[in-house]
């Protein structure tokens, strides 16, 4: 399945920003564009490896190993569907190649980082976590929640759910369902969203319900301070089968980050996406997402090449 080439396994390194620890990483890319209605964002995964974030990472001491791209049917030679959750069989039966992968990726004992590709890639990468360690911590951070159900959906797409079928909250709608991999994938006590800034009418009552995940909105960030959010979100995820980390890149505001499939005013600053980054990076993290690079709505690759330095950032990059 590997159609790009391993780099020369060169971990050797001189640079002052290395990180301290070397990690064994696997790279897997989603070229997923099912789950979302702005076409394009199947080549974010070229445009994350273009920015060069293998050779990044590999500076920094990390012993990196591209697994290639998943295989994602090409929308024109499918069936949409059931409107109230469009290409859902076809999400979902990338999702199951998806977490093979990350299988293969787990056996090799590296983490694995997933570049999307939309963020219904995501269902997969848990799957994969979840199979192997029981249901995990994740740190959802995003302008959206990606809580909707085919019920309660605006729009229909799949790319806004992913969160809800990790919580196993679409496990009565027969596409979502998959033999062999868990329905319930993340334990919500140990779920946690940030940068949260717009919400369907379906996912603010579910997120006011009892036992739902937690949420922290802009509003607490502006209010509270970034680190002081992201310190309670991480004693929050932690300590669940696997702390997995998923970065949708709407989070960060237009300006800083234009090519995303549904932008909102009002994220995070380049330096807070930063920050949040190397806040997590002496964590325990098992595994991330970096998904909605959508090149086609970019200026310049300036969002592919944001992706490639959050990466580096969570996984160790310094200044100083
Ligand atoms: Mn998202």
């Amino acid at each position: 399945m590997a159609d790009h080439p391993t780099p020369p396994a060169d971990a050797s390194t001189d640079d002052p920003a290395a990180a301290p620890d070397g990690r064994r990483v696997g790279i897997i890319g989603a070229p997923m564009d099912l789950g979302g209605a702005r076409r394009g964002v199947d080549m974010g995964p070229s445009a994350i490896r273009l920015s060069g974030v293998i050779e990044e990472l590999s500076r920094l001491g990390h012993d990196v190993r591209d697994f290639g791209n998943v295989i994602v049917r090409t929308r024109a030679t499918l069936e949409e569907g059931d409107s109230s959750a469009r290409h859902a069989r076809e999400v979902l039966r990338a999702c199951a190649s998806l977490a093979e992968m990350t299988g293969e990726v787990l056996d090799d004992g590296r983490v694995p980082v997933h570049l999307g590709g939309d963020h219904s890639l995501s269902i997969g990468s848990l799957w994969a976590m979840a199979k192997r360690h029981g249901p995990g911590g994740v740190i959802w951070i995003d302008a959206h929640a990606d809580l909707n159900t085919p019920d309660t959906s605006p729009s229909g797409n799949v790319h806004g759910m992913p969160l809800a079928a990790a919580l196993g909250m679409c496990a009565n709608f027969p596409d979502f369902r998959h033999d062999g991999w868990p329905q319930c994938s993340v334990d919500p006590r140990h779920a946690v969203l940030v940068g949260i800034r717009e919400l369907d009418p379906g996912e603010r009552r579910y997120l006011r319900s009892p036992g739902a995940p937690t949420v922290f909105t802009m509003s607490d960030i502006d209010h509270r301070g970034l680190a002081n959010v992201m310190a309670e979100a991480i004693a929050i995820a932690s300590g669940a089968g696997f702390l997995h980390v998923s970065l949708d890149l709407d989070v960060v505001d237009p300006a800083d980050a234009p090519g995303v499939g549904t932008p909102v005013r009002g994220g995070l600053t380049y330096r807070e996406a930063h920050t949040m980054m190397e806040q997590l990076s002496d964590q325990p993290i098992s595994s991330l997402d970096v998904v909605e690079v959508n090149p086609v709505l970019d200026t310049h690759n300036t969002t592919g090449e944001l992706a490639c330095e959050l990466v580096c950032s969570l996984l160790g990059k310094r200044i100083l």
